[in-house]
């Protein structure tokens, strides 16, 4: 089916939004207060004998005072609203829940469509101006993200899977009733606006078109950040995936307050930007003070900023504010969007752009049942929240995004995956960063797609079951908003030599790019990261195949990224830290030069290239670049000194440079990231300074400019 028969008017409301800037209509609610219904009103004859109140359920009144609301909607209409929200706030089921009217949300939601489509169509024909109906999906009275209960933070009121459910049904309404284009709004936690975005893009799938949607977000107080927790930009990375026509804020702060916020998303966001602010603060008596004027002149500078596609009203704008709004803001042209470069753009709580600050990305691999003795028992002894602290710990040592798996016999790995995402979800230092999902399960990797409000990265899917699996899995993810890593892995198995990892990843690439609706920036190929020094001879060439196959990738499969789990490399030395360290960091010395943009690391645990025992780095080199017959033995035999004894010799080796003189110790501590002595060296340095700025300008630029060197050559 055509998009144009099912939405016959959007293409004339894009027309439309190229021309100018489009005018919202304003506040339902507040209107509907000054008429101060009664209850009766409110039951109509049909809930005349309701067993419960239902005044204040403005929804209700679709159904049982259809006048009134087709007379507000036409107030606003006539005051030069472009578009008419539907009276459908509260019709979904937690909401109407309150009520006992739960079962009423389709009834609620065509009903307030086309009440809503009922007045556009007339007011249009008469003033012979298009007018457009907004169907809205609102945010529900209960929070996907917060826990009700401060002493359970796993605890929810609500499931994803709840909210899927009404929003579909609400979503199949409002089409159904007249809705041009759906607007979800007023969000104030971003797991229930995917929720949302879910169900819209499923009943899309349904209908056969991609529906139009419209996102609008809450900024709930000075924090600047919504109530679950996200930065503007955080939020927009978490729901761009549906491709809105618009993203915006409403509610919560006046227009003034809304300004940085709105600036925000005007920069960021490569789609339409909208506004529509309360009259204001509440005041003491929960009114809204700002006048018509006092608001337009607020929005007539956005407007004149450049920031504004759509304009309009939240609680207690009137048709006044709305006509005066319009009046001011017509005089400036609509804001042109910006063109953006192409980038991996995650978020946890706050955003995390990949290629905007760092080289190369750290994904913390510590919080893996499978990949860490001490983290899996304690998720097996269901002691999530000294669990929680090897997360912690991870970000406190540089994760950039935490891997998060579950995989183990002894677990149920589905509950385990939805209750630690959960808890971490309310901890702001560990919530800040995106997570990875991790697990060989599908139905794992789903428990925790429903638990995550930032943009995340599902690790992994493949063609190792063909391509329908592949296709139909990647589709879902897709409806999640998630990233996703592939594998090199297919029907025939896993993929060892360099041409086969570029063959199977290119197959995906086309796969994910054309039949999934992929942006190839949201796909991170892994290429295997195999062990190697086994003994046994094929494995000899795994470090070689790995680095050809980047090579290839970032050549021919633009916009992909590249990532692997860098310690499986090392697995013959389990138990060597020290071998097992420089194995990792000459390998990321040579993966990153050949393409690799992320792996998943020891959070903490990374040499530094250039210091490691030139011994030991070039038998580790050997091997990873499979440069003699002879590597594996003489890593073997170097390895045996680094053990037991050994190994507290190479502790011994660490602890000589604080034998050196101040000024060198000072350079070295900068470069290797040593807090330790820094107070005591520091203080030495100036004893033997003649000016307290010469240790600044002398050991300090010099270790600056070692970590530049290094840093420059691709050696840190
Ligand atoms: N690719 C992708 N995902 C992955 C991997 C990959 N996820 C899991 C794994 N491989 C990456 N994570 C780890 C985590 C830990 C270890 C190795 C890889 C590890 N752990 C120590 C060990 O087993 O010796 C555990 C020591 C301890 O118990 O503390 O080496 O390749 N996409």
């Amino acid at each position: 089916m055509s998009a144009a028969m099912i939405l016959p008017h959007f293409a004339e409301l894009e027309a439309l939004l190229a021309q100018r800037i489009v005018i919202l209509d304003g506040a339902m609610g507040t209107m509907v207060q000054n008429r101060r219904l009664n209850e009766a009103d409110y039951r109509g004859t049909r809930f005349a004998d309701w067993p419960s109140d239902l005044r204040g359920n403005h929804d209700l009144l679709n159904l049982t005072r259809p006048d009134v609301i087709s007379s507000i909607h036409r107030e606003f209409l006539e005051a030069g609203a472009d578009v008419v929200e539907t009276n459908t706030f509260n019709s979904s089921a937690p909401s109407l829940a309150d009520y006992g009217l739960q079962a009423f949300v389709r009834e609620l939601n065509l009903a307030g469509a086309q009440l809503a489509r009922k007045a556009a169509d007339e007011v249009a024909q008469a003033s012979g101006q298009p007018r457009f109906v907004a169907g809205v999906l609102g945010p529900t009275s209960r929070t996907a993200s917060i826990s009700p209960d401060v002493n359970d933070p796993g605890l929810r009121n609500i499931s994803f899977d709840e909210l899927v459910a009404t929003y579909t049904e609400a979503t199949h309404a409002l089409l159904e009733g007249g809705a041009d284009f759906i607007l979800v709004e007023t969000i104030f936690d971003t797991l229930n606006a995917k929720a949302a975005l879910y169900a819209i893009a499923a009943v899309g799938e349904s209908l056969g078109v991609a529906l139009p949607v419209m996102i609008s977000g809450t900024i709930t107080d000075a924090s600047g950040r919504t109530l679950s927790g996200q930065t503007p930009e955080a939020f927009w990375n978490s729901v761009r995936h549906i491709s809105p026509f618009m993203i915006g804020f409403n509610c919560a702060l006046g227009a003034g307050d809304l300004r940085p916020h709105v600036s925000e998303l005007a920069r960021l966001a490569d789609t339409r930007v909208s506004v529509h602010p309360n009259a204001g603060l509440p005041n003491a008596f929960g009114g809204y003070d700002d006048t018509p004027q006092a608001m337009a002149d607020i929005l007539a500078e956005f407007a004149g900023s450049g920031l504004l596609n759509m304009v309009g009203g939240c609680c207690g704008t009137t048709p006044a504010h709305i006509a005066a709004i319009r009046a001011a803001v017509l005089r400036h042209g609509p804001r042109s969007l910006p063109a953006l470069p192409v980038k991996l753009r995650l978020s946890g709580l706050e955003p995390f752009n990949i290629g905007d600050d760092s080289l190369f990305v750290n994904v913390g691999e510590r919080t893996n049942v499978a990949g860490s003795a001490q983290f899996r028992k304690l998720i097996v002894a269901g002691d999530y929240n000294t669990a929680l602290a090897v997360a912690r710990q991870q970000v406190e040592n540089g994760a950039q995004i935490i891997d998060v798996n579950m995989d183990e016999g002894m677990l149920d790995s589905v509950a385990a995956m939805d209750r630690f995402l959960k808890i971490v979800a309310t901890e702001p230092d560990i919530a800040r960063v995106p997570v990875m999902i991790d697990s060989s399960r599908w139905t794992v990797l789903e428990a925790g797609l429903k638990c995550v409000q930032g943009k995340s990265v599902v690790n992994s899917i493949s063609l190792k079951e063909g391509e329908a699996a592949f296709l139909q899995q990647a589709r879902e993810i897709r409806r999640y908003g998630a990233a996703v890593v592939v594998m090199a892995f297919d029907e025939q198995g896993q993929a060892e030599t360099a041409e086969r990892k570029f063959l199977i990843c290119e197959r995906s690439y086309r796969l994910l790019t054309e039949q999934a609706g992929f942006p190839p920036e949201d796909i991170i190929f892994d290429p295997n990261i195999f062990a190697v020094a086994t003994g046994i001879e094929e494995h000899n060439d795994y470090g070689v195949a790995f680095f050809d196959a980047c090579r290839k990738i970032r050549a021919k499969l633009p916009h992909a990224l590249i990532s692997g789990g860098v310690s499986n490399v090392s697995f013959s030395f389990r138990g060597n830290e020290p071998v097992r360290e420089a194995m990792h960091t000459v390998f990321l010395y040579h993966a990153i030069q050949a393409g690799l943009d992320m792996g998943i690391v020891n959070a903490g645990q990374l040499g530094i290239y250039a210091e490691l025992d030139p011994e030991l780095r070039d038998a580790a080199e050997d091997v990873l670049l499979n440069r003699r017959a002879d590597a594996t033995e003489r890593l073997l035999e170097i390895a045996s000194r680094y053990r037991g004894a050994g190994a507290s010799a190479a502790k011994q080796a660490d602890q000589e440079w604080r034998q050196w003189p101040p000024n060198r110790r000072l350079s070295h501590a900068l470069v290797k990231g040593i807090d330790e002595f820094i107070i005591e060296d520091t203080e030495a340095a100036r004893l033997l300074s003649a000016r307290p700025l010469d240790v600044i300008e002398g050991p300090l630029m010099d270790g600056m400019n070692v970590v530049g060197d290094l840093f420059g050559s691709g050696k840190m």
